[in-house]
């Protein structure tokens, strides 16, 4: 049994979509942020830091999506999805394995301010501007990336386009796709895949925005 814990349109489908691709399908236990439901003693049996992605597995339950990721890259390599010690690009995965972070910290702090602060008047215009360019920034590399080459790694496909592929379709709610045209196609690419497809029509309708695009408020 594969159980995975999550949120749609969260960080959680990293970890979804890198089954989907391995031909798993896990049972899902959907939460939502803000309604309690990540707070509650049962999951905190599950993770007591309250967030997803919790994945049970191999008798055990992993948190943080980026090890989930790699563990299931070196548990199940036969797929391939992984580049593991030893490989030519070991070290490029490793760096865009947790270079996602850094743009997904940049997401979720703009989530915090403009989707989930539960009165306007907290939000700070300031801290969203400062947020929403250093978001632009730290998707730069990326772009740059993907302007040559269809993936992030030279050999093709891999887990590590796994993990920017939540945080691509995000970050669109806060910076203009228009400014990134080689981001918006790589995305494209992302999404055709039959599991990214699999995976997005199993996680559930997302709960997390409310609207397509969200701009910098004047303040
Ligand atoms: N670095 C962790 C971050 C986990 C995380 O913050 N997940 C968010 C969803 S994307 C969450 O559960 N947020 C709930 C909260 O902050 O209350 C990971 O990659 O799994």
């Amino acid at each position: 049994m594969i159980r995975l814990h999550a949120v749609p349109g969260s960080r959680s489908f990293r970890v979804h979509w890198l089954l989907a691709e391995m031909g798993l399908e896990p049972e899902v236990e959907n939460y939502r942020i803000g309604d309690g439901s990540l707070g509650t003693d049962d999951f905190h049996l599950v993770n007591p830091a309250g967030r997803v992605p919790a994945l049970e597995i191999d008798g055990m339950t992993l948190i943080e999506s980026g090890a989930i990721v790699e563990y299931l890259c070196e548990t199940r390599s036969e797929h391939g999805l992984g580049r593991l010690p030893g490989d030519a690009e070991r070290a490029e995965f490793l760096v865009w394995l947790h270079y996602a972070e850094t743009v997904a910290t940049c997401i979720q702090n703009l989530n915090l301010q403009q989707v989930f602060l539960p009165d306007p008047a907290m939000r700070s215009p300031t801290v969203i501007g400062l947020e929403t360019r250093r978001l632009a920034k730290a998707l730069k590399p990326v772009a740059k990336r993907v302007e040559a080459q269809d993936y992030l790694l030279a050999s093709g496909f891999s887990a590590v386009d796994v993990m920017f592929g939540f945080g691509i379709e995000a970050a669109f709610h806060y910076v203009h796709a228009e400014k990134f045209p080689t981001l918006a196609a790589y995305q494209k690419r992302l999404a055709a895949r039959p599991a990214y497809q699999t995976a997005f029509a199993a996680q559930g309708p997302d709960t997390i925005y409310k609207q397509d695009f969200y701009e910098v408020p004047v303040g």
